[in-house]
C-alpha cells in the first residue's frame, strides 16, 4: 500500500530530538565543549578535521572527552576533500592536522599534543611514556605496518596477498595475547592510554579489511571482540565512532589507495556495506537507541537545503523522493518516489558521515529509508565514489565562504 509523502511542515512537527552539544554526551557537532563548566575555564583549542575522518584527531578528541577538559574546536578541511582554510595555513603553514593550543602555545604532531595535555592536566590513567604503555604503542605501530602491507600495496599474486595476510594475522596474535594478559576487555587493567592509542586505527582495519579483503578482525579475535564491545559501553567512544560505509570510502585518498583481493567473499561484504541490508554488519555491538530515527530526521531537516541543491539530479524530484524516504523513515509507510529517485537517493546514501552528520544508528536507518525508496523507484546505482579524493565533499557545498574564512565559534 502505498501512502502520501509528509510535507515538510509536517516532518518539522515531527523534529523531537534534541541534544545538548556543549555539555550533553561526545558528538561530531559542537564546537565548545564545557562538561557543566564556565566558559571562562577553557584553555584548549582543537583544530580537528572537519569530517572527522583524521585518526590522529580521534585519538585527542578522545583524550579530551575521557578527561572532560572544555575546550573548544575549530574545524579545518583536509587537502582529499576541500581546500585548506587561509586561516589555518597561516598559523600551521604545513596544514596537516591536528593542532592544539595549550595556554596559547601551539602543538603539532598528536604524540607530542597527548604529552603536552598529560603535563598540563594529568594522564590517561597511564602516561604515554610509562613502561606499561610504551610496548602497547609499538604493537600497535606493527599492526599498522602490517595492515598498510596488506591493503594498500597491490599484490602481483593471490599467494602475496595471502602472504601479506598472513603477516597481519601474525601481529593481530600477539594483540590478542596482549589483551587475554589482563582480566578485563582492555590493554591494561582499566582504559588507559594504552587502548586510546590502538583506537583509532584498529576500527579503520575493522572496517577495511571486511569490506577489500572479506576479513572480519572483530568477529574473528575474541580479545578485540571483547574490547570492542567494552569501548562501545562508553559515551565517549560511541560518540567519535565511525561506520563501515564511512571509513571504506574515507581511506583510499588518506591511504594512497586500497586494494581488494577480489574473492567471491569479499564481494558479498562490498555489496553489503555499500547497499545494504546494514543491520548485521560487524562495526558495533551495542543495541540501538530509540532515538536513532528521530536523530536522521533532525540531522536532514537542517541541511534539507544544501542536501537538495548540491544532488545531481533537478531539485523538485529530489525533494519529492527525500520527503517520500524521511516518511518511510517516522512512518514506515511506503510512498510511491519519482521516476529517478533510485539515483537521486542513492547518492545521498552513499554520502552519509558518520559521526559528522550524524550516529552509526541514525544513518543506518536513513540508508535504509533512503534504499526502500530507491528500490520502488528502480535499480539504477549513482557512479562509485572517487578513491583519489573526495571533493564530492568538499564543506563549501554546505558552508558559505564567509563561514569558511574564518575559524568556527
Ligand atoms: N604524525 C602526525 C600525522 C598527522 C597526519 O598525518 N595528519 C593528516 C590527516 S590524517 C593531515 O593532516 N594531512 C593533511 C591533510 O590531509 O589535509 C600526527 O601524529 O599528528
Amino acid at each position: 500500500m502505498t501512502a502520501a509523502p509528509l510535507a515538510w511542515e509536517d516532518l518539522a512537527s515531527l523534529d523531537i530530538y534534541t541534544l545538548d552539544r556543549i555539555n550533553g554526551v561526545t558528538n561530531a557537532q559542537a564546537n565548545l565543549r564545557l562538561f557543566g563548566q564556565p566558559a571562562s575555564a577553557v584553555q584548549v583549542i582543537l583544530y580537528r578535521d572537519r569530517h572527522g575522518w583524521c585518526p590522529y584527531c580521534q585519538k585527542v578528541w578522545l583524550w579530551l572527552e575521557e578527561k572532560q577538559i572544555p575546550y573548544q574546536i575549530h574545524k579545518v578541511s583536509m587537502f582529499c576533500y576541500g581546500d585548506k582554510e587561509t586561516w589555518y595555513k597561516r598559523k600551521v603553514p604545513s596544514g596537516m592536522l591536528p593542532a592544539l593550543e595549550l595556554d596559547g602555545q601551539l602543538i603539532t604532531e598528536s604524540d607530542d599534543i597527548l604529552r603536552a595535555l598529560e603535563q598540563r592536566f594529568g594522564p590517561l590513567t597511564l602516561a604515554m611514556t610509562d613502561a606499561q604503555v610504551l610496548p602497547l604503542r609499538q604493537l600497535e605501530r606493527l599492526l599498522f605496518r602490517a595492515w598498510c602491507l596488506w591493503l594498500c600495496q597491490p599484490h602481483a599474486s593471490d599467494r602475496q596477498d595471502r602472504h601479506a595476510q598472513e603477516q597481519f594475522i601474525g601481529v593481530v596474535s600477539r594483540v590478542e595475547a596482549a589483551l587475554a594478559a589482563t582480566p578485563g576487555p582492555y590493554f591494561l587493567t582499566e582504559f588507559s592510554t594504552a587502548d586510546l592509542v590502538f583506537i583509532p586505527y584498529v576500527e579503520r582495519m575493522n572496517a577495511s579489511l571486511y569490506y577489500y579483503k572479506g576479513y572480519s578482525l572483530r568477529e574473528a579475535n575474541p580479545g578485540l571482540a571483547a574490547w570492542f564491545t567494552a569501548l562501545e559501553s562508553r559515551s565517549t567512544y560511541r560518540g567519535t565512532q565511525s561506520d563501515f560505509h564511512t571509513h571504506v570510502h574515507d581511506l583510499p585518498p588518506q591511504m594512497g589507495g586500497c586494494y581488494g583481493n577480489g574473492l567471491p567473499q569479499t564481494a558479498l561484504y562490498q555489496q553489503r556495506v555499500d547497499q545494504g541490508p546494514w543491520q548485521d554488519l560487524p562495526e558495533v555491538g551495542y543495541p540501538e537507541p530509540e532515538t536513532a530515527p528521530w536523530e536522521a530526521l533532525h540531522r536532514v531537516l537542517k541541511h534539507r537545503h544544501n542536501i537538495v541543491r548540491v544532488n545531481p539530479a533537478d531539485s523538485a524530484l529530489v525533494d519529492l523522493a527525500l520527503r517520500c524516504a524521511l516518511t518511510h523513515l517516522v512512518t514506515g509507510d511506503l510512498c510511491s518516489p519519482p521516476e529517478g529517485a533510485d539515483l537521486a537517493l542513492r547518492y545521498l546514501r552513499d554520502r552519509i558521515s558518520v559521526p559528522r552528520d550524524m550516529s552509526l544508528y541514525a544513518a543506518r536507518r536513513l540508508r535504509t529509508s533512503l534504499e526502500a525508496i530507491a528500490a520502488l523507484a528502480g535499480s539504477g546505482q549513482p557512479p562509485a565514489l572517487p578513491t583519489q579524493h573526495r571533493r564530492d565533499q568538499n564543506p563549501a557545498n554546505f558552508l558559505t565562504l564567509d563561514a569558511l574564512s574564518k575559524p568556527d565559534s
